[in-house]
């Protein structure tokens, strides 16, 4: 019943089974009783996998026929995460696949743990690529995910001596069985070099630029099945590979190894995924990066069309719409004013026009360490012919601007593409609002922050061009996968289709004080903490108890998200109970899961300290019955899925103004976890949902957050007169968590002192501390808990990306859905 089109799906377990002893056989050269369990994981993989290229075929097909507009989803970054069990649900065939499994002898649950996540992205913005691509397919639009097939994934975390270390990801080492190499759609992509200028017959100037290197991009597509399997769509990689256009002269005259080297080269490009988030380092090769997979989606998306449509380009935008993730695409946008000018000979204006018609820019973040600038020089020599038509983009912008505001040399210099500091810089986010019909922000919040105070000129100038999409996750993978239990109850309760309409958990409400769903829902989620406290003994030897309250905060490692504030509250509470043996709290056990950039000094120390603190408290017998604190080590999207479901607080506790959005917060409130948080990015918007009594905010506003900035924040006025906060403080900088080093944690003190707490941590510590207290009180009432709990997981369904994608298919791509027969 739950396939909307059966056609090209497996039907039974014979079939299943009879498919993957034939992979098991012809695919991977082994047999039933030689197969490890890698090997019956691809094979189950294989046997999946036909049925997705036929549902990919078909839809393909389908949408070549119907000639359909797409949306063409540009990210630096997917992170897929695991891909068997969501493509197994998605189908609708996990329990028979399982069922097939079992009669071999194999338990599905641990053929996928065989499974290297894709971890093609950092966090947030790459996670969120990947459900919308999700919901993409799910909801039947047609659409591509262009981006880049990096060799190495963000870095896999180790903890020595409770410090990070990175080491390098392999997810291809042996193999990507969902990947499919497209030679036959290979680009050659041109960098460096110089442009030289002519004059055409008709007197028009014509460019033409001379490239110094040219690079092959190689493309991989990944098919994305749809929930129901209807329609499989695909993310196009794109893999650097050298080209052998310049290099045979060097190769002949005798430099094999000169020749060798310019391979490497080409083939760095593709090589690794920057591990910042949210720090803009100015490099290079990651302009490169970003140039080369824009270059090479636009020239995949140009051919498709004049297959079509041949040189006629007046559909251009009726065809094309693409979606710029945060800037880090933005230079598509002269790429396609090149293509259009210069190669296809447009005039300036007619080109403009579709090319203004064509992106849409999301914006991701407000910190002004994020937000995108190249030097100039950096881009004249990759890309000469970009630079001339940025500045040209940027001459024509700027008379715009002195027709809106005559003479004000102030308002053009703060909205110039060209930002004139010693070193010329190109603002991306600039040049994307000018080259987009929209612009949108990702939570009610960030969007009227990024009117009011990144572009708020831009929002006069181009009225309703800025806009909000709150963003969205796929409950797909987090619910129906990642928590089976409490999936099969919900649909016991409110139907099964809640996956495709996820207001439907709406119906779980009349059901909140019902004693009897109560213990049902609280024994699931008692079961998941003891399948996380199993997880938690294997990866870090720590026994934890399950009655405890498990505490999560997981996210990317970083100053505003405020780690440091959840342990100094870790630390108030082990001072007090070693104060005083009876200080009265609920046990819990606090439950961390970060990655940090390898350059970020600071957030690298906070990991250290978040460790050291750990190990203090799990070994003092005096307070580790009530207090335990955890560090998973390589936190990614399978650790996540674990996480989640047995989550009880969900810990969102940003520096209000700083978080756009959250997406984390969506899922662990999905899964009946109860926030603490601030009033910032999308917990706004949660707290909006589940209403004020069932989360517990604290904390700065962010008028609250401006007025203390602007009247002069002094940490230290905190620091003198709160004894706990600086006795904790202090406690940091002697050998107490660090035996026979002292200092060993002095740099967070310093941070928050010195450093004048850019964060404003001291300033929220002690409403944070009284909204843990009333956590505490909470939890202790079981009814009172488990209401709350179920009343989170019933009202978070307008955090489905499937409407987050309606919203961006109504307001701003116009798509229509395509069903696939
Ligand atoms: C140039 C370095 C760099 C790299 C990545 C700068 C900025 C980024 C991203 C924009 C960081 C990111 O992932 N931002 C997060 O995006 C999520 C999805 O919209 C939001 O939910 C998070 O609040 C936001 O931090």
């Amino acid at each position: 019943s739950k396939q909307a089109n059966s056609s090209h799906l497996p039907t039974n377990k014979a079939e299943f089974k009879a498919a993957i002893v034939r992979h098991l056989h012809s695919t991977l050269g082994t047999d039933e009783n030689k197969a490890n369990e890698h090997a019956w994981w691809k094979a189950t993989c294989a046997a999946i996998q036909e049925h997705v290229l036929d549902g990919l075929r078909k839809t393909q097909k389908t949408h070549y026929m119907n000639d359909t507009r797409a949306v063409h989803y540009f990210s630096a970054e997917f992170l897929m995460g695991r891909l068997l069990s969501n493509n197994m649900q998605n189908f609708g065939v996990f329990e028979v696949a399982r069922d097939a499994l079992k009669e071999l002898g194999v338990e599905l649950s641990d053929i996928m743990e065989e499974e290297p996540d894709m971890a093609l992205g950092n966090g947030g913005l790459g996670r969120l690529a990947a459900c919308y691509i999700d919901s993409l397919a799910t909801l039947n639009y047609p659409a591509i995910g262009y981006g880049l097939h990096y060799e190495h994934g963000l870095f896999r975390q180790e903890i020595q001596n409770g410090a990070q270390i990175e080491r390098p990801d392999s997810w291809r080492d042996y193999g990507n069985p969902w990947e499919i190499c497209r030679p036959e759609s290979i680009q050659d992509i041109s960098l460096y070099g110089y442009v030289e200028t002519k004059y055409g017959e008709n007197g028009r100037i014509q460019k033409e630029w001379h490239p110094g290197t040219i690079v092959k991009g190689v493309p991989w597509d990944i098919p994305v099945v749809g929930y129901n399997g209807s329609t499989v769509n695909v993310l196009r990689l794109w893999q650097s590979q050298a080209s052998n256009y310049f290099n045979w002269d060097v190769f002949n005259a005798g430099g094999y190894v000169d020749a060798q080297s310019e391979n490497v080269q080409a083939e760095t490009i593709s090589k690794v995924l920057y591990p910042n988030d949210e720090t803009e380092a100015g490099k290079e090769l990651r302009l490169i990066q970003q140039y080369f997979f824009c270059a090479c989606s636009l020239k995949d998306i140009i051919r498709r069309y004049k297959r079509a449509h041949g040189d006629d380009w007046s559909r251009f935008t009726q065809q094309v719409v693409i979606q710029l993730n945060d800037t880090h695409p933005a230079i598509a946008i002269p790429e396609l004013m090149r293509i259009l000018v210069d190669r296809a000979e447009l005039d300036w204006e007619k080109a403009w026009e579709i090319c203004t018609n064509t992106f849409a820019y999301t914006n991701h973040t407000l910190l002004p360490e994020a937000l995108e600038k190249w030097p100039a020089r950096m881009i004249e020599k990759i890309l000469p012919r970009h630079l001339e038509i940025i500045y040209e983009i940027n001459h024509r912008f700027m008379k715009e601007v002195d027709k809106k505001w005559p003479g004000d040399n102030e308002v053009k210099a703060k909205l110039s593409i060209i930002e004139e500091s010693n070193e010329k810089m190109v603002r991306m986010g600039h040049l994307s609002v000018v080259g987009s019909f929209a612009v949108n922000g990702v939570a009610e919040l960030h969007s009227k922050l990024v009117k009011e105070n990144l572009f708020p000129e831009f929002d006069a100038l181009y009225p309703n061009k800025l806009t909000n999409v709150t963003n969205g996750i796929t409950p797909r993978r987090w619910l129906k996968v990642c928590n089976p239990k409490l999936s099969k109850l919900v649909s016991d309760k409110v139907g099964a289709d809640w996956p495709l309409h996820l207001s439907k958990l709406a119906g779980l409400e009349k059901f909140a004080e019902q004693k009897t769903f109560q213990k049902q829902f609280m024994q699931i989620k008692q079961a998941n903490k003891q399948a996380l406290a199993d997880e938690i003994k294997s990866l870090t030897g720590i026994v934890v108890d399950t009655n405890a309250i498990f505490d999560i905060q997981i996210k990317r490692l970083h100053e505003y998200k405020r780690q440091h504030l959840n342990l100094l509250h870790i630390m108030a509470l082990y001072r007090r109970l070693l104060e005083n043996p009876d200080y009265d709290m609920h046990p819990r056990v606090f439950i961390f899961g970060a990655k940090a950039a390898p350059g970020y000094k600071l957030a690298k120390d906070i990991i250290l300290a978040i460790n050291k603190v750990a190990d203090r408290i799990n070994n003092d017998p005096r307070v580790n019955k009530k207090l335990k604190v955890v560090f998973m080590p390589n936190y990614r999207v399978s650790q996540a899925e674990k996480m989640i479901p047995a989550a009880d607080v969900s810990e969102q506790i940003s520096t209000a103004g700083k978080e756009a959005s959250g997406t984390g917060n969506m899922k662990l409130a999905l899964n009946g976890a109860v926030t603490i948080g601030t009033l910032d990015g999308a917990n706004v918007e949660i707290a909006e949902e589940v209403g004020d009594d069932n989360i517990f905010i604290f904390g700065l506003t962010v008028d609250e957050v401006n007025s203390l900035k602007a009247k002069g924040y002094n940490p230290y006025d905190i620091y003198d007169n709160n004894t706990e906060i600086k006795a904790i403080l202090d406690w940091l900088e002697t050998d107490y968590f660090t035996p026979g080093e002292p200092g060993g944690l002095v740099s967070i003190k310093q941070s928050l002192l010195e450093g004048g707490d850019p964060y404003l941590v001291l300033a929220d510590f002690e409403a944070y501390s009284n909204a843990q207290r009333a956590v505490d009180q909470a939890y202790r009432d079981k009814a009172k808990w488990a209401k709350m709990a179920i009343l989170n997981t019933a009202k978070v369904g307008k955090f489905t990306s499937d409407r987050s994608i309606q919203d961006y298919v109504d307001r701003i791509w116009k798509l229509n859905t395509c069903k696939i027969s």
